[in-house]
């Protein structure tokens, strides 16, 4: 059985983590499976929190300390980084507020564990029959055309660059995470933009898998602001100038 991982950034999350389901899932008994949280640079307390989960479950849970915020993109940088030197096998990356159940980051897991050829598994939020996407329609069209230019600048068949779940085995951390990402929210296209431009686009169709999501809930409390939303096309073009 191979090491897991999964990186959880975390930012002033004390009111929002829901603990509860953390525990749930580590009182199950999947011993095999671990989580890193990352804690940046939060001004709350959820720096005292993670470490009561940590103490509660010493050899399932880590905690990484970052003294100043760096954001999203770095924190789960600098934990790739950790979970790579840590020598695990499988390493992903999931959001603290649980929009993607654990159940659900468990069976991507689960998937690349199962099937040698990918190297990177995501989650998509593709709203069909059959599956439970909740988001409010303000953010499920923007998120469309979000991915539709995303797509277009990747040249890359992607449906969804930025539902917070993704997986990658470890061969891939030093290609990919090595250096810093130019973007904080955007990271997720730069990570497919290093991957595109490492192996090439055939290769991406064949070893990348975005996993339709069962379930994925749209929770309160994000910290994306307007601003963010107004930076989005300039943060694009630079991706595109970076990567091109
Ligand atoms: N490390 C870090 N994580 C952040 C920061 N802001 C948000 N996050 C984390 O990113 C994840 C998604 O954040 P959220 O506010 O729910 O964004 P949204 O769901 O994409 O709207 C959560 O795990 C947050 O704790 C930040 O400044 N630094
Ligand atoms: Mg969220």
């Amino acid at each position: 059985m191979q090491d897991k991982i999964v990186i959880v950034p975390c930012f002033n999350e004390f009111d929002r983590l829901p603990i509860n389901d953390f525990y749930a899932f580590l009182e199950s008994g999947q011993k095999s499976f671990n989580l890193m949280f990352v804690n940046d640079g939060s001004t709350d307390k959820t720096k005292s929190l993670l470490e009561e989960i940590r103490l509660k479950f010493p050899e399932q849970v880590g905690v990484l300390n970052l003294e100043n915020n760096v954001g999203k993109a770095e924190a789960v940088r600098q934990g790739f980084l950790k979970a790579f030197d840590d020598n695990f096998d499988i390493i992903g990356f999931m959001d603290a507020d649980l929009s993607v159940p654990i159940e659900e980051i468990k069976k991507i897991v689960d998937i690349m564990e199962q099937t040698p050829s990918l190297n990177i598994v995501m989650g998509s939020r593709i709203k069909r029959l059959g599956s439970h996407i909740e988001r409010s329609e303000f953010r499920h069209i923007l998120g469309r055309i979000f991915s539709t230019f995303a797509s277009l600048i990747l040249k890359l068949g992607v449906y969804d660059t930025q539902c917070g779940a993704k997986v990658f085995r470890r061969e891939m951390v030093a290609d990919i995470f090595k250096d810093s990402f130019i973007t904080s929210w955007l990271f997720d296209v730069e990570l497919l933009a290093r991957y595109k431009r490492k192996f090439g686009e055939k290769h991406c169709y064949s070893s990348v898998y975005e996993y339709p999501l069962g379930t994925w809930v749209e929770v309160g409390g994000s910290k994306l602001r307007l601003k963010h939303y107004f930076m989005v096309p300039f943060q694009l073009v630079k991706i595109w100038r970076k990567y091109h």
